[in-house]
């Protein structure tokens, strides 16, 4: 059975959900990112960066959650991750979006609320941070007034790992701004019932949306 290191509500999640959408059962370890549960030395023998998602996959341990998603997906042929091509670069290209571009777009703005020193120059570099977050948010937004998930009229891991990251707004130190097109796609991600059964499993709330 496969195990997953995971935080409540982190990137970490989108794995928890490709499981369940596989219907793949999961041994689930909690760290609490939080608590400071990633730096302790047991946990960074698992990963020494100290980061979730971890999956372990009998021998294998696989610790970039882009690599993991492609890894489940692949293995039990999701449709997630289409077969055929364009369509098939076209899913890797917006996973890699929310993975590589999206995702440390909020890590940015976490990072500085949490290590920047108070005054005029924090407050300059979290307006920055934010524009480009509120930019890609517009990006998207403009994507899906022509179609209803970022890949077309088929759902693709993307979306979903897109809906968990979003989910995050809420703790920034700014506002950030969604579109009523992106929003809907959330509603349509979040009632899938993969993705009901991970909010419910690891008791987070979905705010993103209202
Ligand atoms: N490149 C890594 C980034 C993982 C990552 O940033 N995870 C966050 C949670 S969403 C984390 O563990 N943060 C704690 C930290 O960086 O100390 C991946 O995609 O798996």
């Amino acid at each position: 059975m496969y195990k997953l290191y995971y935080s409540p509500g982190s990137c970490s999640m989108a794995i928890h959900i490709a499981l369940n959408e596989c219907n793949q059962p999961v041994t689930l370890e909690k760290v609490d990112l939080m608590a400071g549960q990633g730096q302790t030395p047991e946990y960074k023998k698992i990963n020494p960066r100290g980061q979730v998602p971890v999956l372990v996959d009998g021998e294998q341990v696989i610790r970039e959650g882009a690599a993991i998603l492609i890894h489940i997906l692949e293995k039990h042929q999701c449709p997630l991750l289409p077969k055929s091509e364009p369509e098939r670069t076209t899913a890797l290209e917006w996973l890699m979006f929310c993975n590589a571009t999206l995702h440390p777009a909020y890590s940015r703005c976490f990072f500085l609320k949490r290590v920047a020193p108070e005054g005029e120059a924090r407050e300059k570099l979290l307006d920055a941070a934010t524009q480009k977050l509120n930019e890609l948010w517009n990006e998207v937004e403009q994507r899906l007034s022509q179609q209803p998930y970022l890949c077309g009229k088929n759902i693709t891991m993307a979306d979903i790992l897109m809906t968990v990251i979003a989910n995050w707004s809420g703790m920034l130190p700014r506002p950030v701004t969604v579109g009523p097109n992106t929003k809907k796609l959330f509603q349509n991600v979040i009632e899938r019932p993969a993705y009901k059964k991970a909010l419910d499993t690891e008791q987070v709330e979905y705010k993103a949306a209202a």
